[in-house]
């Protein structure tokens, strides 16, 4: 007790390096959430082929900034079976699925999930990448990686700029409509902790891609669902086609 007394003037100076090193953290951090190394390079226009969706649900959109329409497919409605081809002179590569596209520090995690959808509205499709480990009980855990990274991005998962987005122990993701503006949203399904899943959204947004969860801009957070479910069985099914024309039914891509 009398140690914290004595130690409490003292405290502000330590606070205050704290402070001064998490502002150099996060200059640090925004410089290394540029495009790196094996990223597409920074577009200088919209893209130059067409974004569409098919009738089975699939995006074909220039992914990569090639050129070349790629093709992104998730069956599962939650993430976890998203596949990436992208286009080849003639048809396309051996699609790429999440583990490959969230990197090497999240490949292991026990749930690995991506989407893809033009969150910001510029034109480009952007990655939404979540790796998380085994549950651990009553306390949610964080998640190894969540990320949005705006696009064009490559098959390593590498694009323009990288958001850290804060989503927690998260167990399916999927893109939805909760506001009816022209930016897609993120449904999210997570784990609350004490044994409640929820799914929220975040909300899509011009500037940041994704519109902090936080409390002081909590209309950016839509509660949209509270379960003991464990599995994301509950998800929005929406999908891109809210935010994308359907590809014309003619042609060797629907
Ligand atoms: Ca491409
Ligand atoms: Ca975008």
């Amino acid at each position: 007790m009398q140690t914290q007394t004595t130690s409490h003037p003292r405290g502000r100076a330590p606070l205050f390096i704290r402070s001064a090193a998490l502002a150099t953290a996060a200059v640090l951090l925004g410089a290394c959430g540029e495009a790196g190394a094996g990223a597409p390079p920074h577009p200088t226009g919209s893209p130059s082929v067409p974004s569409c969706v098919t009738a089975s649900g699939d995006l074909l959109a220039d992914i990569d900034g090639d050129g070349l329409t790629d093709r992104v497919s998730d069956p599962s409605h939650t993430g976890d079976q998203l596949t990436v081809a992208f286009g080849e002179k003639a048809g396309y590569g051996t699609p790429v699925g999440v583990r490959k596209l969230v990197g090497s520090s999240g490949s292991d995690e026990k749930d690995v999930l991506a989407t893809v959808a033009d969150f910001d509205g510029d034109g480009w499709s952007d990655l939404v990448v979540v790796a998380t480990g085994q549950n651990q009980g009553d306390d949610a855990i964080e998640p190894t990686v969540d990320e949005l990274i705006s696009g064009p991005f490559s098959a390593s998962g590498r694009g323009q700029h990288i958001r850290q987005l804060d989503l927690g122990e998260t167990r399916g993701i999927a893109v939805a409509d909760y506001d009816h503006d022209p930016y897609p949203d993120l449904a999210v399904f997570s784990y609350a902790g004490d044994g409640v899943y929820q799914t929220e959204a975040r909300l899509g947004d011009k500037d940041t891609g994704l519109a902090d969860g936080t409390a002081d801009t909590s209309r950016h957070r839509v509660y949209a669902d509270q379960t003991d479910d464990q599995t994301p069985s509950n998800m929005p099914k929406s999908g891109l086609r809210t935010f994308y024309p359907q590809c014309p039914k003619a042609g060797n891509q629907g």
